[in-house]
C-alpha cells in the first residue's frame, strides 16, 4: 500500500499497509507522553486563535490525544445536537436494527466500499477512553470502540491527491444534511475511529448511532454521528456552503478545532 507514503515519515515509521499493529503498541506508552504536556495543549487549544500550520508544527500529526482510566469515565455522558434523525430512511433503518444500513466509503478512491454494520464490526477493533470537550461548554470522558478510519481508507484504496475527508450524516441541520470533515493526517490518526460501541454498549441512538466519528485531537462538533458516507475529497469548497461542515457553514465555527 504506497498511497499514503509521503505521510509515512510524519508517522514516524508508522506501517500503514500493517494494519494496527505498529500504532497499538505505542499508543498506550504514548499517553503519558502527551499527558506530559497539558497545559501546552491548553493554551494552544482553547484560543482556536493560532493558525492551523502552526498547530500542526507544535503538535506533530502523531501526537496522541490524553486516554484515561475506566474509573475516569463520566457517570453520565450527555447528548448534543441532533439526538435523532428524522427521515423516514433513518426511521427505517432503525426500526430494522440496522440491518439494512451500509457504509459507503467513496470519492477519491480507487475502490469504493458498502459495508454493512456487521462487516465494520469484524475489522479490528480500537478502543479508546477519552474526553469530549463540546464548544457550548462541557465534557466528558467515555469508552468508544470501533474501527479505526485508516483500515477503512486504506482498503478502499485513498488515491494521493485526497486532501480531505468528509463524513456525510443521516441527520441534517435546517434541511442540509449534516456533514464534517477533517484533513487526511487527523483521518490517519491512529485514535480517529468509526464507533460503533460506546461504554460497553451497542452505540445509542441519541449518540450516533449505528456508527460515528471520534476524532480525539479535536473539539465536540468535529465528531460526527450517524455517518453515512465517508467521501475522500481534494477541495472542501464544492460541499455545503463551502467550510468543511454543518456547524462552521451554519454558526461559524472554526474548521480546524484542535484541543
Ligand atoms: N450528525 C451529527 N453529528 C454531531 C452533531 C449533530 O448535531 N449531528 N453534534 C455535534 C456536537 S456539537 C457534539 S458536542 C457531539 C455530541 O455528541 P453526543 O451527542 O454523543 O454527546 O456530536 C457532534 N456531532
Ligand atoms: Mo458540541
Amino acid at each position: 500500500m504506497t498511497v499514503l507514503l509521503p505521510r509515512r515519515r510524519f508517522l514516524g515509521g508508522l506501517a500503514l499497509g500493517g494494519l494496527s499493529v505498529g500504532a497499538g503498541g505505542a499508543m498506550l506508552a504514548g499517553c503519558d507522553r502527551i499527558s506530559d504536556a497539558p497545559l501546552t495543549r491548553r493554551i494552544l487549544g482553547v484560543g482556536q486563535s493560532l493558525d492551523y500550520a502552526l498547530q500542526k508544527r507544535v503538535f506533530g500529526p502523531d501526537d496522541l490525544a490524553p486516554e484515561y482510566r475506566p474509573d475516569q469515565m463520566s457517570p453520565v455522558f450527555r447528548t448534543n445536537g441532533n439526538t435523532m434523525p428524522t427521515s423516514q430512511t433513518y426511521k427505517d433503518m432503525l426500526d430494522g436494527g440496522f440491518r439494512d444500513w451500509r457504509l459507503s466509503v467513496r470519492g477519491l478512491v480507487s475502490r469504493p466500499l458498502d459495508l454493512s454494520l456487521a462487516a465494520i464490526r469484524a475489522m479490528p477493533v480500537r478502543t479508546q477512553i477519552t474526553q469530549h470537550a463540546c464548544v457550548e461548554g462541557w465534557s466528558a470522558i467515555g469508552q468508544w470502540t470501533g474501527v479505526q478510519l485508516r483500515l477503512l481508507l486504506e482498503k478502499a484504496g485513498l488515491l494521493p491527491v485526497t486532501r480531505y475527508v468528509v463524513f456525510h450524516c443521516a441527520d441534517d441541520v435546517e434541511g442540509t444534511p449534516f456533514y464534517e470533515s477533517v484533513d487526511v493526517a487527523e483521518a490517519i490518526h491512529p485514535q480517529t475511529i468509526l464507533a460503533w460501541r460506546m461504554n460497553g454498549e451497542a452505540l445509542s441512538v441519541g449518540h450516533g448511532a449505528p456508527l460515528r466519528l471520534r476524532v480525539e485531537r479535536q473539539v465536540g462538533y468535529k465528531h460526527a454521528k450517524y455517518v453515512m458516507s465517508v467521501e475522500a475529497v481534494a477541495s472542501l469548497s464544492p460541499i455545503g456552503k463551502g467550510k468543511g461542515g454543518s456547524w462552521e457553514d451554519s454558526d461559524g465555527y472554526q474548521w480546524f478545532a484542535g484541543i
